[in-house]
C-alpha cells in the first residue's frame, strides 16, 4: 500500500469485532491483506500476536500487532490521518463521548445481547434481551445527542467511530429478527435508531463489507443446534 505500509488482518467472517476493522479500513481507503482464522483451531500468528485475548480481530502493521477493534478503529484513524475522513471528532470533548458510547455498546449491549441467545436458561435469555434493550434506547438518546438533531449519524454527517461499532452488530440484528422475529432496533421502540439502521445498510461501505445476513442465519442455526446437543449431552 502507499507509504510502504504493510497491513494483515487476522479475522473471521462471522466476527463483528473484525467487521468493524474492515469497515475503518475500507473508509480509510486503506488496502490489507486479510487472513481468515479458524476460531477453533487458531494460527500460532494469531497466538503470538494477541497473547492475552487470543481473540480476533488483530490489525498487523508492518510488523507489530494491534488488538481489541475499538483501539485498533482508533490506532487506525491516527497513524492514517492523513487517510479519507477521521473516524473521530476533532474537538477533545467529543471524541471523548465517542470514545464513552463505543464502550458503552460492548459493556452494555453486546454482553447481555449474546446472553440472550447463548444464556442456558429462559431467565438467563429473557433478562439478557431486557438489558439490550435498556441499552438500544440509552443509544437512542446518545444518536439524538450526538448527530445534534440534524445529522443523520453518531458522528454528525458522516459516520464515525459510534456508527462503526454499533453498525457492525446489524448482521447479527437481521439474522436474530429472521431467526427468533426480535427486532433490536424496533421502530416503534427507538424510532430514530431504526432509521439510522436504515441509513447504516445503504452505505456502499456497508453493502461492501459486511457479511451475508443469510450465510450468518445458517451459521448461527448450526451453532444453536450444537450447543443444545452439547447441553443435553452434559445434562445426561
Ligand atoms: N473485545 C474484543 C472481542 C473480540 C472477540 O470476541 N472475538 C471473537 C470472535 S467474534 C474471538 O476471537 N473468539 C475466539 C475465542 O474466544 O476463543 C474486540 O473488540 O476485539
Amino acid at each position: 500500500m502507499a507509504g510502504g505500509d504493510e497491513l494483515k488482518l487476522l479475522g473471521s467472517w462471522l466476527s463483528p469485532f473484525a467487521t468493524r476493522v474492515k469497515l475503518a479500513l475500507a473508509l480509510k481507503g486503506l488496502s490489507y491483506a486479510e487472513v481468515e482464522e479458524d476460531l477453533c483451531n487458531k494460527s500460532e500468528l494469531l497466538l503470538r500476536s494477541n497473547p492475552v485475548h487470543k481473540k480476533v480481530p488483530v490489525l498487523i502493521h508492518n510488523g507489530t500487532p494491534v488488538c481489541e477493534s475499538v483501539i485498533i478503529m482508533q490506532y487506525i484513524d491516527e497513524a492514517f490521518a492523513g487517510a479519507g475522513p477521521s473516524l473521530l471528532p476533532l474537538d477533545p470533548h467529543e471524541r471523548a463521548v465517542a470514545r464513552f458510547w463505543a464502550s458503552y455498546i460492548d459493556e452494555e449491549l453486546v454482553i447481555p445481547w449474546v446472553r440472550s441467545f447463548r444464556g442456558t436458561t429462559e431467565e438467563e435469555k429473557s433478562e439478557g434481551l431486557k438489558q439490550a434493550f435498556a441499552a438500544v434506547e440509552n443509544l437512542e438518546g446518545a444518536l439524538r445527542e450526538c448527530s445534534k438533531g440534524k445529522g443523520s449519524f453518531f458522528g454528525g454527517d458522516r459516520i464515525g467511530l459510534v456508527d462503526v461499532t454499533l453498525g457492525s452488530l446489524l448482521t447479527w440484528a437481521h439474522a436474530a429478527e429472521v431467526m427468533s422475529g426480535t427486532r433490536i432496533f424496533d421502530p416503534a421502540r427507538t424510532p430514530l435508531l431504526a432509521a439510522w439502521m436504515v441509513r447504516f445498510d445503504e452505505l456502499d461501505v456497508t453493502k461492501a463489507v459486511m457479511p451475508d445476513v443469510g450465510r450468518m442465519v445458517e451459521f448461527k442455526t448450526k451453532q444453536a443446534r450444537a450447543l443444545a446437543a452439547a447441553r443435553a449431552s452434559d445434562s445426561k
